[in-house]
């Protein structure tokens, strides 16, 4: 027996048995298998393309309508879409999940198995890339006309695993497999030049290049909400325009011949695994150019194919520049314009950045992009040329302005931008007062009308529907199906908290998560975890402003105190772990190590080990959050106040009902003030105070001595207990939390140390912790990124729902 599960785009109903045929059929005549051979792969193909079968019909439907309307289309340019698995999205979105699990349990198949078969699309290093994915599934459940344009990376952000507890890295191969989700568009194809020379004839600018590639684009529909809406996310891939030189074949050199085909595909060969230091790699800039670039062209293509006049392109366009990363999107739709189009110069820029929106993710000083003249003209001679008289028609309108684009032989990308957008937008409150502060006061000063705020937010149907079936199924229980859709509906489940019986079903849903979690733990990694004790966890990139170090040095002391009093009545955590450093920072990679270490003497240790457990998860990604942050009940959030533009896993951990400890930095902010104070607990200092306590002298130094517990728990690290053999393998690490200490560690061990006593002590009382985590998902509703795509379309975009 089979109920009937609708799919929502208006087209045929499927029900599980029309899946299941469609599903058969995929098998038999797209896979060439007989179901008595089919592997969980072929499976997990046939039903993919089953599904995408029944997305195609509302994708065409979208982009007729957007046609047919001339509706202004937003275009959202970023190097990074971490994704994740597209199939289980799909179907949540298009409601046939009950659907695909009775069509394989038939075939004697579990769906979660098949589902997680699917490898992550991993083309993103973090934050940065996964908000990019979840605004392109918001902008398609909101019905907005738009385009994410991006890079086909063969290979994705390395893989991540521990040797000895060190992370060892090793290649990414997602696309090895078939990717059943894209169409590959052999006619979309553009040549991009680089590097060459600028010839000027009658004040006109003629470039030429001397290398020629060749963009190629694959498009993915993305499929949002009810299936009502799709839009494109549009990969371009690197092709040579001769793939093949025949004539170094046939003189021998077969290596020479194969090299064009080589060369050019280098551009979209691997991502980029460190978005902490910007070292200003030529291979980086050509990426970035290669993808900006196509998608300009295609950009101009479609317009063209609509309007004739180009003084529209303001009221039809807009593009979000996702960072900096495709800022040469200001000077190449100049050039375009004026040098390929005639469009007057100054018309040129006014178009453009009529056009242009700039998104900053990072104050972080070395992550901020700055290419080196020499090599920026090198490889983009005319936009050099287009850039400098920018720069100086800027300067000459303001005489006063301090900061320029061309700075001491660099060209700074995010000068470049801010003049190049008609909106700048930070990620959080605090980031946005801090950019008009900081790295962009000069040009706020001049432009005080540009940059506004857009708080990140996160996408509730992956994020809640998809990954917490427990919770989500309780929600939808209580107060019905809608907030899927329209999240802040979660607030009415207040008035429940207080009492009786949802209390109960809601601590029940976490429980159920955290022995499903446990359970695959065990499987996965032969750990025994205790699903009654706090599963607390710090899921992100490694880096040291997001002071993994002052988590394992609070670990370490806890353990000291367990040790000092083993018969106390403490609190039993599992401290959760997973986060990938980026490969050349050497620091990240002993913050890694610390851990596993201090995890492998805690673990082993009988006294202590039903207290305290630390477990650091190999290969972080999209599907390993996806497990964890269900299971959790503390998030930490305890970066160096100033220091975290937003964070998005914040809003994710909130959302599933954990509890942050955390810092008043990013979002942070903003979720205590949603939560409420007394279900937040806050700690450290503020991102003023942080700037003060730089100025004292010996400020780490000071607070050591004034903690006790911080200097027993770094004596430890000092002299080897965690690193048998060999005491000085932490002495970089220790010398840095004693002596410099950017990222004040040391000042903030006392407060933060407290505050974890505060939440151990909270922990016990388990109503009211349950009452805590549930106030934090009835009040996280405002964090849905469906909220933050709104209010991008109307206070930047301009661009309006076609549903
Ligand atoms: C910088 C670079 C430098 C050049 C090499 C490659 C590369 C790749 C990425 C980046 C920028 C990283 C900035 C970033 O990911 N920021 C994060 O953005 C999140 C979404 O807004 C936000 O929640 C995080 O707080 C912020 O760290």
């Amino acid at each position: 027996m089979t109920t009937e599960f609708r799919h929502f785009n208006g087209g045929e109903p499927i029900d599980a048995e029309a899946l299941g045929a469609a599903v058969q059929s995929h098998l038999t005549y797209t896979l060439g298998k007989d179901a008595a051979h089919a592997t969980r792969y072929d499976w997990r193909m046939a039903l993919s393309y089953a599904v995408r079968d029944r997305i195609t019909d509302a994708w065409f439907a979208a982009t007729r309508k957007t046609y047919a309307e001339g509706a202004k289309r937003v275009y959202y340019l970023s190097m990074e879409f971490l994704i994740g698995r597209l199939l289980e999205d799909a179907l949540v979105n298009l409601g046939l999940a009950d659907a695909a699990e009775a069509a394989l349990k038939a075939q004697g198949l579990n769906l979660m198995e098949v589902v997680c078969d699917e490898p992550d699309a991993a083309l993103g290093n973090g934050g940065l890339g996964r908000l990019a994915a979840c605004f392109l599934e918001s902008l398609s459940t909101l019905g907005c006309p738009a385009m994410g344009y991006g890079i086909r990376y063969e290979h994705g952000l390395f893989r991540q695993s521990f040797e000895d507890g060190r992370q060892v890295e090793r290649p990414e191969h997602w696309l090895s497999q078939q990717h059943p989700w894209e169409f590959e568009r052999p006619e979309a194809r553009f040549r991009l030049g680089f590097g060459g020379h600028v010839e000027h004839v009658d004040g006109r600018a003629i470039w030429h290049p001397a290398e020629v590639v060749e963009a190629e684009a694959y498009d993915t529909p993305i499929i949002g909400w009810e299936g009502k809406w799709a839009n494109t996310l549009r990969l371009w891939s690197a092709k040579a325009v001769h793939p093949f030189d025949l004539g170094r074949f046939n003189h021998g050199d077969f290596y020479g011949a194969a090299e064009p085909e080589a060369l050019a595909r280098t551009i979209s060969r691997v991502l980029y695994p460190d978005d902490t230091t910007d070292e200003g790699k030529t291979l980086r800039l050509k990426q970035e150019f290669f993808f900006t670039a196509a998608s300009l062209r295609d950009i101009l293509r479609r317009f063209d194919s609509e309007h004739d006049d180009l003084a529209l392109l303001p009221q039809k366009v807009a593009i979000q520049l996702n960072d900096t990363h495709p800022a040469i999107a200001g000077p190449e739709l100049v050039r375009l314009l004026h040098d390929e189009r005639g469009v007057e110069f100054h018309e040129a820029v006014r178009l453009a950045r009529g056009c242009l929106s700039y998104t900053n993710h990072t104050l972080l000083p070395e992550a901020l992009e700055a290419w080196g003249e020499g090599l920026f003209a090198h490889l983009l001679p005319r936009h050099m040329e287009i850039i400098r008289r920018i720069d100086e028609d800027h300067a000459a309108q303001y005489p006063d302005r301090a900061s320029r684009i061309l700075d001491h032989g660099t060209v700074r990308m995010g000068e470049l931008s801010f003049l190049m957008a008609h909106h700048v937008n930070g990620v959080s409150a605090l980031h946005t007062e801090l950019m008009k502060e900081t790295v962009f006061s000069d040009l706020h000063r001049l432009h005080p009308e540009r940059i506004i705020n857009q708080t990140n937010g996160v996408t509730p149907r992956r994020w809640l529907k998809s990954c917490n079936g427990a919770l989500s199924d309780l929600l939808t229980e209580t107060i019905g199906t809608g907030w899927v859709r329209d999240l802040e509906q979660l607030s009415r489940l207040e008035p429940m908290i207080g009492g009786a019986g949802f209390i109960e079903k809601y601590a029940a849903a976490k429980r159920e998560n955290k022995t499903v979690f446990g359970n695959w733990l065990n499987e996965e990694f032969n750990l025994n975890v205790d699903p009654d004790a706090m599963f607390d966890a710090q899921i992100k990139r490694i880096h040291e402003y997001k002071r993994q170090h002052l988590a394992i040095l609070q670990t370490i002391a806890d353990w000291q105190a367990i040790h000092d009093n083993p018969n106390g009545d403490w609190t039993p955590r599992v401290r959760i772990f997973a986060g990938k450093a980026a490969p050349g920072y050497v620091f990240a990679k002993e913050i890694i190590h610390l851990i596993n270490d201090v995890a492998a003497v805690l673990n082993a240790d009988k006294v202590t080990r039903e207290y305290l457990q630390v477990v650091f998860l190999p290969n972080y990604n999209v599907s390993l959050a996806e497990r964890i942050i269900p299971a959790s009940d503390l998030s930490e959030q305890i970066s160096t106040a100033g220091k975290e533009a937003s964070g998005t896993g914040n809003m994710k951990l909130a959302l599933n009902g954990a509890l942050t400890i955390g810092t008043l930095d990013g979002a942070n902010v903003e979720i205590r003030e949603h939560v409420g104070a007394e279900n937040f607990f806050l700690f450290g200092m503020t991102a003023q105070e942080v700037v003060a306590r730089r100025e004292i002298d010996g400020h780490a130094g000071r607070a050591i001595a004034e903690c006790p517990a911080l200097g027993r728990a770094l004596e430890a690290v000092r002299s080897g207990r965690f690193s048998a053999g060999e005491p000085d393998r932490y002495r970089g690490v220790v010398e840095n939390v004693s002596g410099p200490d950017y990222f004040l560690v040391a000042s903030d061990f006392a407060s933060y140390h407290a505050k974890q006593a505060e939440v151990s002590a909270a922990y016990r009382d388990r109503d009211a912790w349950a009452r805590m985590a549930a106030y934090n998902t009835a009040r996280s509703g405002w964090f849905s990124s469906d909220r933050t795509i709104g209010d991008y379309m109307s206070q930047i975009w301009g661009a309006k729902s076609l549903l």
